[in-house]
């Protein structure tokens, strides 16, 4: 088989990519490690910045989102109860949509399938080769037969974990990362949200996070201790938890229920340099983590794909090398930007298990600026809504 573009991973970078250069009539394939239904059932992301939420549309897939996703002008900290409000509208003028990265991975699965393009499910042993030459391959495996693509460009889209990153020598990447102490614990319950905007809590006992996913189903997380496991948060001790970490008058409104969905992941700051080694680009959590405080992960996936079907657009169109050759950087500025946002939402609103009195000082020093300073307001909201592209 022969492709222009091989696409590793089926999450929201590798789909919008595909999506994005087959408008363009780039003939793609993509190779999923898991079944479509495996990756449908993750429960990720769910706040969609302005920028992003434009893409989708301009892609054709924002039919469902503009209809069902919630529009937010703002949300809110709740910092040892004291609890302060950041209007998006009023401090600069945007917003973000309140969409899971579910519903996300769904419309573009539907319009993939709708436009025949090849999407390789339950792919294994995925393999790269030769992208340091013009003519790269992708090996893998299919019900136990071993298949070959040769194609133009392979784009790693396989998140953390994947083949992608790891088959570039280790002497020509260079890695960044911060690992912290803690992890988030999260529950999506099919009960309203216990306010029509996202809140997000610091308590001395650690974190909370009150989120959404329609005005029925709501998202919750706590910060846990690294190394703990889902056998040992009952929905009891959860919720108890999270009730401790609110305000009374928050606390008090919370309707529970049980958990749809329970799960524990691990905080990381993480960044791969460059993103481009020949014919292999990496974009999305294949190159970079951030912690999920600042909602930054899946929209950097989305400008990362966005620059890459621009530099491969005008590959095909122009014979240009150019955006190639720009890619990396271009992308790195904009993930370096989103890093520094994501660790600093973080050191803000986490409890450290070092931290000493002067520490939890300056942290409630900088809520205090924030809650007081439009400046430092409006810095906020400009990143949590996204920076341009
Ligand atoms: P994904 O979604 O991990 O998709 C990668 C795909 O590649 C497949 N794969 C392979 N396929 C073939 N061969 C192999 N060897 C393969 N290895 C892996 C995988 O099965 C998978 O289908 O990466 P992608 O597309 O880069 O998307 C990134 C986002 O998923 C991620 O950044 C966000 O979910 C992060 N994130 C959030 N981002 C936001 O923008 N806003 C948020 O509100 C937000 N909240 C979150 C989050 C992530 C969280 N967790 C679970 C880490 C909340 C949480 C709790
Ligand atoms: C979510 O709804 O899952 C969510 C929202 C905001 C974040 C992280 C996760 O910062």
């Amino acid at each position: 088989m022969r492709v222009q573009v091989a696409i590793i991973g089926a999450g929201p970078a590798g789909l919008l990519l595909g999506r994005l250069l087959e408008n363009h009539g780039i003939e793609t394939v993509i190779l999923e490690r898991r079944s479509r239904d495996y990756v449908l059932g993750r429960v990720r992301a769910g706040v969609l910045e302005q920028g992003t939420v434009e893409l989708l549309d301009e892609a054709g897939v924002g039919g469902r989102m503009r209809a069902e996703g919630l529009i937010h002008d703002g949300i809110e900290f709740c910092f040892d109860g004291d609890r302060h409000r950041f209007d998006f509208h009023d401090l600069i003028g945007r917003s973000v949509m309140v969409y899971g990265q579910t519903e996300v991975t769904h419309d573009l699965m539907d319009a993939r399938d709708a436009s025949g393009a090849k999407t390789i499910y339950e792919a294994q042993d995925v393999s790269l080769h030769d992208f340091d030459g013009e003519r790269p391959k992708v090996r893998y495996t299919k019900d136990g037969v071993t298949h070959e693509i040769a194609c133009d460009f392979i784009a790693g889209c396989d998140g953390y974990h994947g083949v992608s990153r790891q088959s570039v020598p280790e002497n020509s990447i260079r890695i960044f990362e911060r690992v912290y102490p803690f992890g988030w614990l999260g529950v999506l319950v099919d009960r309203p949200p216990v306010a029509h905007e996202l809140i997000y809590a610091h308590h001395s006992r650690g974190f909370a996070l009150c989120s959404m996913r329609s005005p029925t189903r709501s998202r919750y997380y706590v910060q846990c201790a690294a190394g703990e496991t889902i056998a040992e948060w009952s929905d009891d001790r959860f919720w108890d938890e999270l009730r401790s970490r609110l305000d009374p008058e928050t606390a008090g409104k919370l309707i529970t229920g049980p958990s749809l969905e329970k799960s524990i992941a691990p905080l990381r700051s993480f960044v791969a340099e460059p993103l481009r080694f020949g014919r292999l680009f990496l974009a999305g959590d294949a190159a970079h983590i951030v912690p999920p405080t600042g909602a930054k992960g899946l929209n950097l996936a989305v400008s990362d794909v966005r620059y890459l079907a621009q530099s491969l657009v005008e590959f095909y169109g122009e014979r240009s090398q150019a955006g190639i050759a720009a890619y990396s950087a271009r992308a790195l500025a904009r993930v370096w930007k989103a890093e520094r946002f994501s660790w600093w939402m973080t050191s803000l609103l986490h409890t450290f298990p070092n931290t000493d009195d002067f520490g939890r000082r300056i942290q409630r020093t900088e809520f205090e600026y924030l809650a007081a300073s439009r400046a430092a307001g409006q810095s906020l909201a400009e990143n949590y809504t996204g920076l341009p592209v």
